[in-house]
C-alpha cells in the first residue's frame, strides 16, 4: 500500500513498434485502473537488450514509447511513469532474486523457448533470467496487481512463486502480485493468422494494426483481415478470425459479442470489417493527436523523466534496503 492506495506495476519493451495488442491487451487497462491504484509504469529497457538493438533506435523507441504511455491517457503527474534503467534497484533485487530461482523453473517459461529459436544465434544468459527481472520490477514496488495480457501469465506465475519462496525463508517481505487480465482485449490476435497473437515483431506488417497507422492504412488491413467461409459473424470456436475481430470491435466500442451478433446478423463480412475498421481509427485517432502534440514539448517530457524516476527511486531504495537486510548483507555505515 501507497497511503490508502493498493500498488500497480506494469510495463512494456521499447522493442518494435506498438500494436493494437499492446493497447487492447495492456494500455487500455493501465488507463482504467490508474484512478484506483498507485501505479507504476515503466518502459522496461533492461528487458530490451535480452535481444540485440541498435543503441540509437532503442533510445528513440523508449521515448516514444514514454511518450505514447501518457498519450494513451495516463496522467504523469498521478502514474510513475519512467525509464527501468534509470533506477537501478531493479538489476540490484534481479541479482537476489537470481539466487532463489531453479533453472528448471526457468527452462519451461514458453517465451524463452519462443525467443530463443528466433534468436538461436544470440540465446543470452539475460534472456533465461528475464523473468527474474520481471519479478524484481513488480516485487521492488510490492505491487498489488498487474495487468498484463495472456501471454504474461507464466512470467506472473514465477514470479508469486519466487515472492512466496522467498517471504516462507525471510517473513513477509514481499506482496504476492495478481495478474489483472481485462474482459476483452486480453489476447489479440493477427489479422493474417488467428491462430498468432497480434505482435510488434510480426514481419508480416499486415498481420498488426500499429497505433500509428494511418486511417486508410488501417481499413486497407481490416479488409485484408483473414476470416473464413462461413459467412455469419457469429462468436464461435470455430470462425477465429472472426472472433479476434469482433473481440476487437468489442474492445473498442464496449459491445457484447451478443450485441454484435445482433448488429451483424444478415449482413455480409464485408459490412462487418468496415465497421471494425472505423471503430479503431476512432480509438487510436485521438491518440496520434495527442501523441504528435506531447512530442513537441521536449522540456515537459524530460521533467516528467527526471521527476518520476526519483520517484521510483524513493519506494524502489525502501524494498531493496529491506531485502538486504533480510538477506544478511552488512549495514551501510553513514
Ligand atoms: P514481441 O512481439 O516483441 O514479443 P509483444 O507485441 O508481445 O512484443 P510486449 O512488449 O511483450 O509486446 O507486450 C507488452 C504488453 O502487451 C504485455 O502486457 C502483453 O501481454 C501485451 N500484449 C502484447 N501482445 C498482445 C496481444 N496480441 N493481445 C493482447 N495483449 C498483448
Ligand atoms: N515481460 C513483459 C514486460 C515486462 C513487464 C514487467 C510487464 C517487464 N517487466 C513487469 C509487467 C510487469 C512483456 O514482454 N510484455
Amino acid at each position: 500500500m501507497i497511503g490508502d492506495k493498493k500498488v500497480l506495476f506494469s510495463g512494456m519493451q521499447a522493442t518494435g513498434n506498438l500494436t493494437l495488442g499492446n493497447y487492447l491487451g495492456a494500455l487500455q487497462n493501465w488507463v482504467k485502473l490508474s484512478d484506483e491504484y498507485e501505479c507504476f509504469y515503466s518502459v522496461v529497457d533492461l528487458h530490451s537488450i535480452t535481444v540485440r538493438q541498435d543503441p540509437a533506435e532503442l533510445r528513440s523507441r523508449a521515448r516514444k514509447l514514454l511518450t505514447l504511455y501518457i498519450a494513451a491517457g495516463l496522467d504523469p503527474e498521478k502514474n510513475c511513469i519512467y525509464y527501468q534503467s534509470h533506477v537501478s534497484g531493479h538489476c540490484e533485487l534481479a541479482w537476489i532474486l537470481n539466487c532463489f530461482t531453479y533453472m528448471g523453473e526457468l527452462n519451461r517459461m514458453t517465451q524463452f523457448k519462443d525467443k530463443s529459436a528466433k534468436h538461436a544465434d544470440n540465446i543470452n544468459a539475460g534472456l533465461f533470467t528475464y523473468p527474474v527481472l520481471m519479478a524484481a520490477d513488480i516485487l521492488l514496488y510490492q505491487a498489488d496487481v498487474v495487468p498484463v495480457g495472456k501471454d504474461q501469465l507464466q512470467h506472473l506465475e514465477i514470479t508469486r512463486d519466487i515472492a512466496q519462496r522467498f517471504n516462507a525463508i525471510y517473513g513477509d517481505v514481499f506482496t504476492i502480485p495478481e495478474p489483472y487480465l481485462g474482459k476483452s482485449g486480453a489476447k489479440i490476435m493477427s489479422l493474417q493468422d488467428p491462430a498468432k497473437k497480434m505482435s510488434k515483431s510480426d514481419e508480416n506488417v499486415n498481420a498488426s494494426i500499429y497505433l500509428m497507422d494511418d486511417p486508410d492504412t488501417i481499413m486497407r488491413k481490416f479488409k485484408r483481415a483473414v476470416t473464413d467461409s462461413e459467412g455469419c459473424v457469429r462468436y464461435s470456436e470455430s470462425q477465429p478470425g472472426i472472433m479476434n475481430l469482433m473481440d476487437i470491435y468489442s474492445a473498442c466500442t464496449g459491445k457484447s459479442a451478443a450485441e454484435i451478433e445482433k448488429e451483424f446478423d444478415g449482413k455480409g463480412y464485408g459490412d462487418f470489417k468496415m465497421a471494425v475498421g472505423e471503430s479503431v481509427v476512432s480509438v487510436l485517432k485521438p491518440l496520434q493527436d495527442r501523441f504528435e502534440d506531447l512530442q513537441k514539448d521536449k522540456a515537459y517530457i524530460d521533467g516528467i523523466i527526471k521527476n518520476n524516476a526519483e520517484k521510483a527511486e524513493y519506494y524502489s531504495l525502501k524494498t531493496l534496503r529491506k531485502v538486504q537486510k533480510k538477506v544478511g548483507f552488512p549495514e551501510r555505515i553513514r
